[in-house]
């Protein structure tokens, strides 16, 4: 059940955490379901192998709901049902899938990443498609971490995703001080507990940061409206022919086949 204290702090401060989504016999199999999908993912080379180590090269890969790597499990997971609901609620309408990145490091992988907001990462600062949504007020479109195992590395600052930078944030982008050592005035640790989700507005300044000793397990998906498909630098897998294959579509879960197919047509109207 998704609460109107749960929206209101979304639209307030650009984040809300859904509470244990997937529950703790469910997860095992979901876990193991990640397993078998980042082993196909580099065999199959949808995802880097570091040749020393024989595991992930960097922190991620792109697209786990590929026709070669979607399994069940994961796939359920991905469609938890308040997850769907909450993207549309953003949206006002079902929503488009407009992307997944599996974010999975190993313990002795140190990840750090600079603060940034997506919009900027995406289409470039000042460029037509960031200024399009810099100041919507609420944007049809939402992030969700999903965290397998705990994750204590998401930091966001409340507040941020629908407006300019302060002059201080400005003065910090500009001359690039957004490195992952530099603390960001009122940024909050978001810690997600395993089977959790937190929807957030990407457009909000953010970072992730891990420090080794610590594995992560998370996935991102990105929901949005098939407007933000059209407008999404993340949609590309929506234009191969693989994913609009019927016995794919009916191997997933109804609303996320429904948000998939979304995609896939939104992407073809361009
Ligand atoms: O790793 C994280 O928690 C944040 C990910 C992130 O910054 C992004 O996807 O843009």
């Amino acid at each position: 059940m998704i609460s109107n204290r749960q929206i209101e702090q979304y639209y307030r401060d650009g984040y809300t955490v859904l509470e244990h989504l997937i529950d703790q016999d469910q997860l095992q199999e979901v876990r193991a379901s990640y397993e078998q999908t980042i082993e196909a993912a580099l065999t199959l080379g949808h995802a880097q192998r570091n040749e020393e180590t024989g595991r992930l090269k960097g922190h991620r890969f792109q697209n786990p709901h590929h026709p070669a790597l979607a399994r069940s499990p994961l796939m359920q997971a991905l469609a938890a049902s308040d997850v769907v609901k909450f993207a549309r609620k953003v949206c006002g309408s079902d929503p488009a899938m407009l992307g997944i990145a599996a974010f999975a490091m190993e313990q002795d992988f140190d990840y750090l990443p600079d603060w940034h907001r997506d919009s900027y990462a995406a289409w470039g600062k000042d460029s037509p498609e960031e200024l399009r949504v810099r100041h919507m007020k609420k944007m049809p479109a939402t992030q969700v971490l999903l965290a397998l195992e705990d994750d204590a590395s998401f930091w966001f600052v409340p507040g941020s995703h629908n407006r300019a930078n302060t002059a201080l944030e400005e003065a910090r982008f500009e001359e690039g001080r957004t490195g992952w050592q530099e603390s960001f005035e009122g940024a909050i640790q978001v810690e997600v507990a395993a089977g959790s989700a937190v929807p957030f507005d990407a457009r909000g300044i953010h970072r992730g940061l891990k420090r080794s000793g610590v594995r992560r397990r998370s996935l991102f998906v990105v929901y949005g409206t098939a407007e933000e498909a059209r407008h999404s630098t993340i949609s590309g897998w929506a234009r191969e022919a693989e994913y609009a294959e019927q016995t794919y579509l009916e191997s997933l879960p109804d609303n996320f086949r429904r948000a998939v197919e979304q995609t896939i047509a939104a992407v073809h109207e361009n």
